[in-house]
């Protein structure tokens, strides 16, 4: 009896390994496919790292790809100033090793979150001509 309750419990444990019961966030993501650049446009990068995201200060027709370099989901979503105005974008979850890429053609200051850690993450970017 206890030698086919112990068959029984490995059978189990090994079907729920093999249901992939692992954490979602450790999936590792292949590569991001190199962004698409306007001519003419500048290109810089934005970590997401240690649960914080970085202030920019960038010229009008730059592409920011923000690249998610923790162990955990991030987003990079604009915040609007004006309250009943849509934010210009919000990335989604991004999985640890995603990118997200916006190209800011306007001056301006765009104040931006992660919506899963809007304590700490969140800054800012100025845009000037
Ligand atoms: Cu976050």
């Amino acid at each position: 009896m206890i030698r086919s309750m112990a068959v029984v419990l490995i059978v189990l444990s090994l079907s729920l390994v093999a249901c992939g019961f692992s954490n979602p966030e450790a999936t590792p993501v292949p590569p991001s496919p190199i962004p698409t650049v306007p001519a003419g446009a500048t290109f810089v990068t934005a970590e997401m790292s240690e649960f914080l995201h970085e202030d920019l200060e960038i010229k009008v027709n730059t592409v920011v790809e923000w690249i998610n370099k923790d162990a955990t989901l991030h987003t990079t979503s604009h915040i609007p100033s004006e309250s009943g105005v849509q934010g210009l974008w919000n990335s989604g979850r991004l999985a640890p090793g995603g990118t997200f890429t916006y190209h800011f053609q306007k001056p301006g200051v765009y104040k931006y979150v992660c919506l899963i850690h809007p304590v700490n993450m969140n800054s800012t970017i100025t845009v000037t001509e």
